[in-house]
This record gives structure tokens, sequence and C-alpha cells, in this order.
């Protein structure tokens, strides 16, 4: 049997979706997602393998404007990985039309030399004559050949947008065993799912400024699993914020964070949560290193 592989970037602004589409396509949650912009700090390879063919969806930071160390290294990731793609998918927020943020990701896509398809995503939030002005900003965006109206939430749209980008990646043997759903290693899926509830809760800057850690993973038993992981914040205040009054906070993110943990592993979990200040930390070099942000 012929097999194809291949890799697909998703481009597009903070907070379009692009994360839940990857988590659609793939079959399972890879990435977390929150409604809060600059969810995704790493690129993550998201693995779909059906029958003889395997698509690699690579889940970027949303682009933007670099502030600090963090986003300047979110945004050269966002290059690097649109330049080794063997094709890239611009996701628009349909809700929102075409926007200058939109044009300017365009005009990247546009003097890169692979193929480019759009996802005019959110669809669910509209009536169909929006829907029908939403693909006409799309189209006027000038890149792309075709462009597909979806919602990542509902699933709507999706397989025809499946299918054409089956078309763009080359024949050749798969790139990830059949049995893979993603590349990030575990202390990375672990520490992300347990930011994932700490987004959920926090508003601001606050979100922006919070990075978990696994410190340490053990398996006393075979249905048990202990995890430990540091928060860390930029300010004593943030620090406050995360614990609550009377610990309630991080009691709520902490039980939250632990079914999402034994979903995933399949075990019952103990959660061993520690919140810290690491004044500055999204400049500090030698900690994004360590965190895997590069
Ligand atoms: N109604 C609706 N909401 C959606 C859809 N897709 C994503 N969302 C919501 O949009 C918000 C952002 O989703 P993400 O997948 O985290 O967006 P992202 O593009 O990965 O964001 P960054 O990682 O920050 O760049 C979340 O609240 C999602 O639940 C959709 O098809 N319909
Ligand atoms: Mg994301």
């Amino acid at each position: 049997m012929s097999t194809r592989s291949g890799f697909i970037a998703l481009a597009g602004r903070p907070n379009v979706g692009k994360s839940t589409l990857v988590n659609a396509i793939v079959g399972r949650k890879v990435a977390i997602v929150s409604d809060k912009p600059q969810t995704t700090r790493r690129a993550i390879r998201g693995v779909s393998t059906v029958d003889d063919m395997q698509l690699v969806l690579v889940d970027l930071p949303g682009v933007q404007r670099p502030r600090d160390e963090l986003t300047r290294r979110m945004q050269s990731r966002v290059e690097a990985e649109l330049a080794q793609s063997d094709a890239a998918l611009l996701v628009l927020n349909a809700e929102q039309g075409a926007g200058a943020g939109d044009r300017f990701i365009a005009g990247l896509l546009s003097r890169s030399p692979v193929p480019v398809v759009i996802a005019v995503n959110k669809v669910d939030r509209l009536r169909r004559p929006a829907v029908v002005q939403a693909l006409l900003e799309a189209e006027s965006l000038g890149v792309g050949d075709h462009i597909f109206p979806i919602s990542a939430r509902t699933g709507e749209g999706v397989a025809p947008l499946i299918e054409h980008l089956g078309t763009l990646v080359p024949e050749g043997p798969f790139l990830f065993p059949v049995e893979d759903s993603s590349d990030q290693p575990q202390w990375v899926i672990l520490a992300e799912l347990v930011r994932e509830q700490v987004l959920r809760r926090t508003f601001q800057e606050v979100p922006h400024s919070v990075e978990v850690q696994v410190e340490d993973v053990e398996t006393p038993r075979d249905d048990l699993t202990l995890v430990k992981a540091r928060v860390w914040v930029e300010t004593e205040s943030q620090k406050g914020i995360l614990i609550g009054s009377g610990g309630s906070m991080i009691r709520a993110i902490g039980t939250a964070a632990r079914k999402e943990l034994q979903r995933e592993l399949g075990t019952q979990v103990h959660l061993d949560l520690s919140v810290r200040v690491r004044r500055g930390w999204r400049g500090d070099e030698r900690l994004l290193d360590r965190l895997g942000i590069d």
C-alpha cells in the first residue's frame, strides 16, 4: 500500500480556534484551548492517521507582535514551522471577518512557497448570509485556492477540509508511529492540562503571567500516579490571586486539573501543586529552555 504523509502548519491570529481544530482533526485533546488569546506557546504536532494517510497538524502560537523573550520565541517558531511544512492552513474567525492581523499573516504566507488553504472557523456562531460575507472577506485576502467554512467546535465542515489537506501532502512513509497522536513529552502534556485550568479561572494579565512546570511524576502503583507541579507567576499579587481566599482558588484548580490528568493517564492521580513567584520569567532564557519553549 502506498502511503501519504506530511506536515500542515496552522497559522492565524490568537484565539481563532487553531488548537480546537487540531484536536478535532486528531480526534483527541493534544493541545489545550482557552478563551484567552495566546494560549498556545509551543509548536505542537498532532497526528491523524486514517488508512494510508497521515496528516501531521502543527499547532502554533497565534501570530502577534513580540513583547518579550517568550513571545519573540513563539513568533520565530511560527516562521520556522511554516517554512518547513508541506502546506499552511490559515484559520480565520468568521465572526470577525478578515482584519488587519489576518492580512498581515496572509502577506507572510503569500511570500512562502507552500500552498495555503483557508478555514473560516466558528460558523456555528453565524447565520448563512454572515457566513457568505466571511467567505468573501477570506477570498479578498488573496491567498489560498480553497476556502472551507467550518466549526471546529461542532465538527461541521471539517471532513471535507481533511480530505483536501490529504491531497496536499506527498507520497511517502508515515512520519510518526500510527498509534501516536502527539509529539509532546508527557511532562509537557500534564503541565499544559494544569495550565488550562488556570486559564479558565483567571483574567487580564494573569493568564499570560502563568506557566506550569511538572517537576516529578511517579507511579507507585499501576493505578496511581503522583504528579508534582509548580505554577510560576510573576508577582506576589498574582500568587495571591491563584491561591485565593483560604486556598479556595488553588483547590479548585487542583481538583479540576486532577480530573483531566486522570483522563489523560487512565489512573488515579495525586496532584501536588505549589505556586511560586519568579519575576520576569517570560524574559528568562534559561527557564524558557527548561520549559521546552524554543
Ligand atoms: N463557537 C465556537 N467557538 C470556538 C470554535 N473553535 C474554537 N472556539 C473557541 O475559541 C476560543 C479559542 O480557541 P483556541 O483553539 O484556544 O484558539 P487558538 O487559535 O488556538 O488560540 P491561541 O493558542 O491563543 O493562538 C475557545 O474558547 C474555543 O472554545 C468554533 O468552531 N465555534
Ligand atoms: Mg492555540
